[in-house]
């Protein structure tokens, strides 16, 4: 293990203890012995709220502060998303330099225009991102991000979404730069960010 592999490492243990999910605890397993954080990421073609086509280059010059989740999500997903709106709201500066993005991991309901009204509630700096199955596949593989469909019985909604729960920061030039756990405080993120984000 490189000495930048194993920083990783035992930021995502800390990382995994924190949040507590098998989930991650398994992307942690899994993910341990990859031998660079640049190979987090990379290339995606997905389409916005607004139905426009949008890729990685899209993004490039400014932070992507990246939660992956849906909007039929009861808890996770709104108040991870209210969190960030919040640490947002207490380091608005950081609004020029970083946009707070809602990749789905439910393609299969979240339409554009689901995510339009869903993501426009947490602020007009979000931007929501959706595709085809196979588009959102390959990009929860590239940022090795877990999700799974769970049915759900006697349920209106027919399943729920298992996904990890991470707040991924990349770049302006694309790289992975850090994860957070969801259940920071939004000042604590707000403090987070600014470290990293001058
Ligand atoms: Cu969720």
């Amino acid at each position: 293990m490189g000495k930048g592999t194993r920083a990783l490492f035992l930021a995502l243990i800390a990382i995994a203890a924190a949040v507590g999910t098998a989930a991650v605890t398994l992307l942690v397993l899994r993910e341990a012995p990859a031998p660079a954080v640049a190979g987090l990421g990379g290339a995606f073609s997905l389409t916005d709220q607004d139905g426009k086509r949008v890729t990685e280059a899209d993004f490039r010059g400014r932070y992507m502060l990246i939660f992956f989740g849906f909007t039929n999500c009861p808890d996770v997903c709104p108040m991870t998303l209210q969190r960030i709106a919040d640490a947002l709201d207490v380091a608005p500066a950081l609004k020029s330099k970083l946009t707070p993005v809602l990749v789905s991991v439910d393609p299969e309901r979240d339409t554009p225009a689901a995510l339009k009204s869903y993501v426009a509630a947490f602020g007009p700096e979000f931007r929501g991102l959706t595709g085809s199955p196979d588009e959102i596949a390959a990009m929860l593989k590239a940022y090795k991000v877990y999700a799974k469909k769970v049915p759900l019985d006697g349920s209106a909604l027919g399943y729920t979404m298992d996904h990890s729960a991470l707040i991924y920061l990349y770049g302006p030039d694309g790289a992975f730069v850090t994860a957070y756990d969801p259940a920071l405080d939004p000042p604590a993120l707000a403090a987070r960010l600014q470290e990293t984000i001058k």
